[in-house]
């Protein structure tokens, strides 16, 4: 495959010129500025652009003959960009055109994370914090790629709900309709018994699905540990009473559309009194009853609620159920389906939106091994491989 190389005195240009001659299909390999006097043609203005790129293998004719040229072309096409993604990028990129001007390899990296489902302002950000468009600094691609994944992973926090080592943990989780909570439940409570050897029981408080209950009894038999129903506060009472002794109780509850306030309203009236409360806890320390030193009411407690969110869900519908779950003091986001998009994004888009650490990532439907405690590296695999 033959690689051609383009200049220009704009970068626009120089996009141009690879269009006409290669198509819209056309692989870019690289771009960079090269300074007037250097090797360059002597274009009027003071700085000219190259950019190497060569004919899309589809378009040569060239019949790809086996594997190994399609996983090549695969490969190569995730690291670059066609010249219909880079033209779409300019013509959106706006106050960054003078950017991209001083350091073209910088278009490369932001097609990267726009790719990766990340929405265009927090790409832009990324790439200025990690230092894209510094007046002086034109940073080899390699670098620049280096110091914009360290933005990413500054905008990541973790956290294991279970690692502490402060007593019982009792974990609620809570989010919208169909999003993985009632399997993250099994998978967690697998993977903290057999694999942690923890003692562990359940509570499912879902009072709107028959189903529900029977869905989280399942899980329980399989794994010999106890379920109770809780639809109400003395059965709640009664069920984390009957698991006192348990080293980690997890509650599966009821998933809410996230724009019935109502029904989250009733959850958190439900839960509210054992709850860890951040926001709150300045609040509650006059009230009668309540444990400054855990952050909630009564002898059990406090239960951590942990947001359980989709990956494939868009980034306004995240927010929003980001915003109404607040009510409940969410203390971790867990996102699921992440196997079911390739623009997993959205993760980082939420963090930019409401900062907060991220527990665990669900990769698949099976049960126990589709998920993975939350690590900065694993969550940076997850965009960018
Ligand atoms: N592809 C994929 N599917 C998942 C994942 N987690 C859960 N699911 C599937 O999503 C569907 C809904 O899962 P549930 O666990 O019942 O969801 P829920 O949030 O408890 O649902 P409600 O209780 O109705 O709100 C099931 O078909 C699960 O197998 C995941 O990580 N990837
Ligand atoms: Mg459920």
């Amino acid at each position: 495959m033959k690689v051609k190389k383009y200049q220009a005195g704009t970068i626009h240009d120089a996009v141009n010129l690879v269009k006409q001659e290669l198509g819209p299909e056309a692989l870019i390999l690289s771009t960079r500025k090269m300074r007037a006097g250097k090797g360059a043609p002597s274009y009027k203005a003071q700085e000219s652009f190259e950019i190497a790129a060569m004919p899309s293998p589809s378009s040569t004719g060239r019949a790809l003959t086996d594997e190994r040229d399609h996983g090549f072309l695969d490969s190569l096409k995730s690291e670059l960009m066609s010249i219909k993604e880079m033209i779409f990028l300019l013509s959106r990129s706006g106050r960054l055109e003078e950017g991209f001007r001083l350091n073209p390899g910088a278009i490369e990296v932001y097609g990267r994370l726009i790719r990766s489902g990340i929405a265009e302002p927090y790409a832009q950000l990324l790439l200025e914090n990690g230092g894209a468009f510094k007046e002086n600094g034109e940073l080899p691609s390699k670098d620049l790629h280096e110091r914009v994944f360290k933005e990413v992973m500054k905008v990541i926090e973790v956290t294991d709900p279970f690692s502490h080592d402060q007593g019982q943990v009792i974990s609620a989780l809570i989010g919208p309709t169909g999003v993985g909570k009632t399997t993250t439940i099994a998978k967690l409570a697998a993977n903290l018994s057999l694999k942690q050897k923890k003692s562990v029981g359940l509570i499912s408080i879902d009072n709107y699905r028959i189903a529900a209950v029977d869905q989280l009894k399942i899980y329980a038999g399989i794994l010999g540990i106890p379920c109770f129903a809780a639809l109400n506060g003395a059965e709640l009472e009664f069920a984390l009473s009957r698991m006192k002794e348990k080293d980690v109780i997890l509650m599966d509850t009821a998933g809410h559309g996230h724009y019935d306030v109502e029904r989250i309203e009733g959850l958190r009236e439900l839960i509210g009194n054992y709850l860890f409360s951040r926001r709150s806890r300045r609040l509650r320390q006059s009230s009668p009853g309540y444990d400054g030193r855990k952050g909630c009411f009564g002898e059990v407690g406090p239960v951590r609620s942990h947001l359980v969110l989709s990956a494939v869900t868009n980034e306004l519908e995240t927010e929003r159920a980001a915003k109404n779950f607040g009510r409940l003091d969410f203390s971790s986001y867990i996102f699921t389906k992440t196997d079911e998009t390739q623009a997993r994004g959205v993760i980082i888009n939420q963090l930019f939106k409401l900062r907060m650490p991220i527990s665990f990532v669900t990769t698949g439907q099976r049960v126990p091994e589709d998920i993975f405690k939350a690590t900065k590296t694993g969550i940076l695999r997850l965009l960018f491989n």
